[in-house]
């Protein structure tokens, strides 16, 4: 089978809520030899926005927007242990601590982020979901990260993201760290109103503006 078929058959498993199905086809199409991060970048995640698109409609409802979570996280399980990290990373762990902001129990999207960073040879500290910011400055201080992710899918949690910014400086290490933000609701304006560094509009772009930045200070 190709490999678009097996994107679009993950899709559509998330889409139904297939628990079953979405693991035979991860698994099948990591034998099949596609890449990890494509089959949930490009297979799972356009599959959850389908779903949201549904709840909004009215079709789906809260119970299935739970058990799609669920589905995506099982899915995610069964590719992580073919994510082979990339060579020429493993030698220099940079740290990154990650979380999503208080109030916000969405972590599918920061979970991903979370792989692809392991991919790419970070030391993720991740925090979880509905993390105040007192935690999450606590965390920069205790392990001196390069970049601190946070991630917001509510409109509602999106200023908890300024609030975090605002306790780091109020700390003293809002220039020890940089700040990268995603999240549906977030936007490159937003970003730069918080005073955040950088807005990634999906977890693929975020790595490589993490992995740019670390790459830049190697070379300072
Ligand atoms: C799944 C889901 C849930 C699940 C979450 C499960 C989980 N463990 O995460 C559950 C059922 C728990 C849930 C609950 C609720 N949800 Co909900 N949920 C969704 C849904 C369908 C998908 C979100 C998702 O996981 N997408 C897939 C991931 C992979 O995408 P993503 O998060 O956007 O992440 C990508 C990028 O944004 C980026 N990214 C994300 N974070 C970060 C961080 C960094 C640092 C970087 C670099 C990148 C990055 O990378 C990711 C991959 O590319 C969305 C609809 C949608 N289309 O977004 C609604 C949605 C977010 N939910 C919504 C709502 C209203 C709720 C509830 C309030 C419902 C209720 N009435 O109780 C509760 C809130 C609970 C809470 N306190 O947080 C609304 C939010 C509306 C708004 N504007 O505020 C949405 C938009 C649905 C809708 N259209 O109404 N939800």
């Amino acid at each position: 089978m190709a490999g678009e078929n097996y994107l679009a058959i993950l899709k559509q498993g998330i889409i139904n809520l297939d628990f079953e199905g979405v693991k035979k086809t991860a698994k099948e199409a990591m034998e099949a030899g596609v890449a990890p991060t494509t089959a949930i970048t490009k297979g799972m995640v356009p599959g959850m926005a389908v779903v949201g698109e549904k709840f909004e409609s009215g079709e789906y409802f809260l119970s299935e927007l739970v058990v799609a979570g669920e589905v995506m996280k099982e899915g995610i399980e069964v590719i992580n242990p073919y994510i082979k990290e990339d060579e020429a990373s493993k030698t220099q762990k940079v740290k990154a601590v990650l979380a999503t902001v208080e109030g916000d129990n969405h972590d599918l999207g920061k979970n991903i982020v979370r792989t692809l960073l392991g991919v790419q040879g970070f030391e993720v500290i991740d925090l979880g979901m509905d993390v105040t910011s007192n935690v999450i400055v606590d965390a920069v201080k205790e392990h001196k990260p390069a970049v601190l992710g946070l991630s917001a899918l509510l409109t509602m949690t999106m200023p908890k993201m300024g609030e975090v910014i605002e306790a780091l400086k109020a700390a003293g290490i809002r220039d020890k760290v940089k700040v990268i933000v995603g999240g549906t609701p977030v936007t490159d304006e937003f970003a730069e109103i918080i005073g955040a560094d950088h807005h990634a509009s999906n977890a693929m772009e975020g790595v490589q503006k993490c992995t740019e930045w670390t790459k830049a200070e190697e070379r300072s």
